[in-house]
């Protein structure tokens, strides 16, 4: 104890007190200067001093713990602990470059405007075979209700049926695969029929009357028509047909000019056969190549609507001989069997060549697609997958089979 004692008498006690005293004071106004009251000011002084001395003791501590238990580890050791942490923290990934917007092809775009309608059908088609080894007569009847709910509709769910019972009965259907198979060989039959393409260069002006029910994307598919058309170097004039809704040639001039196409109207409440005559007129003298007309839709007085309609015809043939060469149903796809009713109402009032099926991305009914095309014997020319300026796409049989039976 003998050094403690010499090492305490050789510290200098005056200048340690000192010190300590000037950091007392130095706290002390600190303090008053942070509020505390004067009364209290030496205890808090030396309550901080203390707790300020207690830590800087315990960070040395630490620090000196550390610093022997490194010295105590062989090199190995560290070796070993320089691999565990290699395990631990793996090299941070390099930040992955933002992919870039990627480009859909037509055909992923068409797969996403079909996902609703394809997993109402084909996946429910594909569940039901998962697993099966046998392909029963129970099988067959399970695989009717899925094709009549996909609304394919009665008579065209019995033509199908009734091809995968005579290939079952020829011993043809064994498999899930060949089920799968041939329902995608008839589907695409049915699609495929005989018809005439829809073909502008028949005449100039080519002349499409473009009907259909309120709310259906009459005046959309038009402005997408126009400018798909222009694109290609026509000269397209369209006609504000619907003059039953103020809204409705505003809309179609919105368009009109997206195109940057002349869109000839009247005002509200005008004869639609007057819009025609005009239309028609117009065309002729501006030399156009196309002509497409918007005609109202309003259902609710449907006798008057198809008079109408047959007379905008009879006007169109008067003025351009063999016009409309074109008359073009459109329909809401989310609408179902709806829009079957309304096609077979349109074709027996003004004969219809083609149909554009629109919202086909908003919808599990785009089986509706087949039931038309077996039912009406009308192709179907265009199909819209949504909003956009091209999202009207010419209809593909082949490729809308294969999108549907595309499940990968
Ligand atoms: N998602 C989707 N919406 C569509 C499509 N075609 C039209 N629409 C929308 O349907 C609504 C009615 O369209 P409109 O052309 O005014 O119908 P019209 O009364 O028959 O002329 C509008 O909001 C359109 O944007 C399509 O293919 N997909
Ligand atoms: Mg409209």
């Amino acid at each position: 104890m003998e050094w403690v004692e010499k090492w305490i008498g050789m510290l200098n006690w005056v200048a340690v007190v000192e010190w300590l005293n000037g950091c007392v004071t130095d706290l002390s106004g600190l303090l008053a200067s942070a509020g505390v009251p004067e009364e209290y000011l030496t205890l808090a002084a030396f309550g901080t001093l203390y707790l300020g001395v207690t830590l800087v003791v315990l960070f040395l501590a630490l620090i000196l713990l550390k610093i022997f238990r490194r010295a105590k580890k062989t090199p190995a050791d560290s070796e070993l602990d320089q691999e565990e942490k290699v395990a631990e923290e793996p090299e941070p990934e390099p930040e992955p470059e933002p992919e870039p917007e990627p480009v859909l092809g037509l055909f992923e775009r068409f797969k996403n405007g079909l996902a609703k309608t394809q997993s109402s059908l084909v996946g429910r088609v594909d569940s039901l075979l998962r697993g099966r080894t046998a392909i029963d007569e129970d099988l067959i009847e399970e695989l009717e209700e899925i094709l009549i709910t996909a609304d394919l509709g009665m008579s065209t769910t019995q033509l199908l049926i009734d091809s995968l019972e005579s290939s079952r009965t020829r011993g043809e259907l064994e498999t899930p695969d060949q089920v799968r198979q041939l329902l995608m060989e008839e589907l695409e039959k049915i699609l495929n029929f005989e018809s005439k393409p829809l073909d502008l260069d028949r005449a100039t002006p080519f002349v499409m009357m473009v009907v259909g029910v309120n709310g259906v994307g009459k005046t959309t598919t038009i402005g997408k028509l126009a400018n798909q058309f222009a694109k290609d170097g026509k000269k397209v004039i369209l006609g504000a047909g619907d003059t039953f809704r103020a809204a409705a040639a505003e809309q179609l001039q919105i368009w009109g000019d997206r195109a940057d196409v002349e869109v000839v109207s009247h005002a509200e409440g005008a004869d639609p056969s007057a819009v025609a005559f005009d239309a028609a007129k117009a065309a002729v003298a501006r030399k156009a190549d196309v002509l497409l007309l918007d005609t109202a839709g309003r259902l609710h007085t449907k006798v008057n609507l198809m008079e109408e309609l047959k007379k905008i015809r009879r006007v169109l043939d008067r003025e351009i001989p063999g016009a409309p060469h074109e008359v073009l149903l459109v329909l809401d796809a989310t609408t179902g069997q709806n829009a079957l009713i309304q096609a077979k109402l349109f074709n027996d009032a003004v004969a219809l060549d083609g149909i554009a099926l629109t919202k086909l991305d908003g919808t599990a009914k785009g089986g509706i697609v087949v039931a038309i095309a077996a039912e009406l014997q009308v192709p179907v020319r265009f199909v819209g997958i949504g909003e956009q300026l091209d999202d009207l796409r010419p209809f593909d049989a082949e490729m809308f089979v294969s999108v549907l039976f595309d499940t990968k």
